[in-house]
């Protein structure tokens, strides 16, 4: 596909979403470095997240996560929201910073615990009717530390039930998003390890419940690209939590560590129908801005997903096809490697002026002195992190 101008068309109708939490203090259990202007509550998560989609044009949507964004009325937040231009994203479910779950959420042994936990995801569906999400993203930290701890088989069918529980609450236009993790914070057995356990668990429930790939849950060496081309295949690709690492879930900006990597699985997703809006894939940032400023750090991952799918979109696809289809492995490799070799700053910089943007978002943003404002008007109260 190298119209150029489908192209644009393509890069134009791009939309990510971007993690509320992104916003907010975070860090590694070393150390969590406040920083100045940090919001202090959802509603100027959201202010933020604003200054993002006006210079990008690209990110109207925000993912909030329970109860970090917790809030006495989610129609209006989801309200401002809309007055701002955006739009309330996927709800994230919270089953990992309570005492109760030491032993797991909705695997424990416990079933009074187990009930605690699937009343948080139903009230998280409470919440998605509330703001008009459609998505509920699911990530369990459930699993065990040392071998023997608990039956793998008896905590998957406690998984399963819980799963097909929340299933049954879900409206018309809503769906689960299943999100799976290698290992942290256990480090024996996870109950939702890879992309095969997450699969199995969909196809049991049905066509509302797809799979979500984060860029940080595999085990080094993993191609992903490989995961997306199959659960693309089978339907079952809800999204992506887009981040990247050098070593394990360093929640990286996503394309910072291997823009490669992003490059082969935004391949995987235009060959794959994975951008037509039909396909329902969302593209969603899943980061943490430990030491570097946060806002400039969401545009720079945007603009990092919006070059990896302008390089995945100028494959030549015929030419592809045919080198494949004769064998010719290098004619076939030098073609994907011709599009990802191609500077594609030119191009996006042309879409966003014709979209009456600045071609450089984080010119933009430096202009506003936005952060300078919020430095000096948020001080006091409690900055926001993942501690609520
Ligand atoms: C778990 C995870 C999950 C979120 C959290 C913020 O590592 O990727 O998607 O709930 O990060
Ligand atoms: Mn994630």
């Amino acid at each position: 596909m190298t119209d150029r101008s489908a192209v644009k068309d393509a890069l134009r109708a791009q939309r990510i979403e971007t993690p509320s939490w992104g916003y907010g203090n975070s860090g590694t259990r070393f150390k969590v470095f406040a920083q100045p202007g940090v919001p202090r509550d959802p509603y100027e998560k959201l202010a933020d997240a604003a200054q993002v989609h006006a210079a990008t044009g690209a990110a109207p949507k925000v993912s909030l996560h329970i109860p970090w964004d917790k809030v006495e009325d989610y129609a209006a937040l989801s309200a401002h929201a809309r007055g701002l231009g955006l739009e309330i994203g996927a709800i994230n479910a919270n089953v990992f910073q309570d005492d109760d779950y030491k032993l797991g959420s909705v695997t424990n042994p416990d079933p009074r615990v187990r009930r605690k936990a699937v009343d948080h995801l139903l009230e998280c569906v409470d919440i998605m009717d509330a703001t008009g999400s459609t998505d509920l993203k699911l990530w369990f930290s459930d699993g065990t530390n040392y071998p023997g701890q608990d039956d793998t088989s008896a905590r998957q069918g406690r998984l399963a039930d819980a799963l097909a529980e929340v299933y049954e609450r879900l409206g018309d236009d809503q769906r689960i998003l299943l999100e799976y993790k290698l290992f942290e914070p256990a480090f024996y057995t996870m109950d939702v390890p890879d992309w095969g356990t997450a699969y199995a668990h969909c196809l049991r429930l049905g066509p509302k419940a797809t799979v979500v790939v984060d860029t940080g849950h595999h085990a080094p060496g993993t191609n992903i690209e490989f995961i997306v081309a199959f659960l693309l295949r089978e339907g079952k690709l809800g999204g992506f939590d887009f981040n990247s690492r050098f070593y394990a879930d360093d929640d990286l900006m996503a394309g910072a560590a291997d823009p490669f990597q992003l490059f082969r699985i935004m391949h995987e997703v235009v060959k794959n129908g994975g951008l037509a809006p039909e396909t329902g894939v969302a593209f969603m940032l899943d980061q943490c801005h430990n030491i570097e400023a946060k806002i400039p750090a969401v545009i720079r991952s945007v603009m990092n997903v919006q070059e990896a799918t302008a390089k995945a979109l100028l494959v030549d696809t015929g030419a592809l096809t045919a080198a494949q289809e004769t064998g010719d492995v290098l004619a076939a490799n030098e073609v994907l490697m011709d599009a990802y070799n191609t500077d594609v700053r030119p191009l996006l910089a042309e879409v966003r002026a014709e979209a009456g943007l600045d071609p450089n978002p984080l010119a933009a943003y430096r202009a506003t002195g936005w952060a300078d404002k919020t430095a000096a008007e948020r001080v006091g109260g409690h900055q926001a992190g993942w501690g609520a």
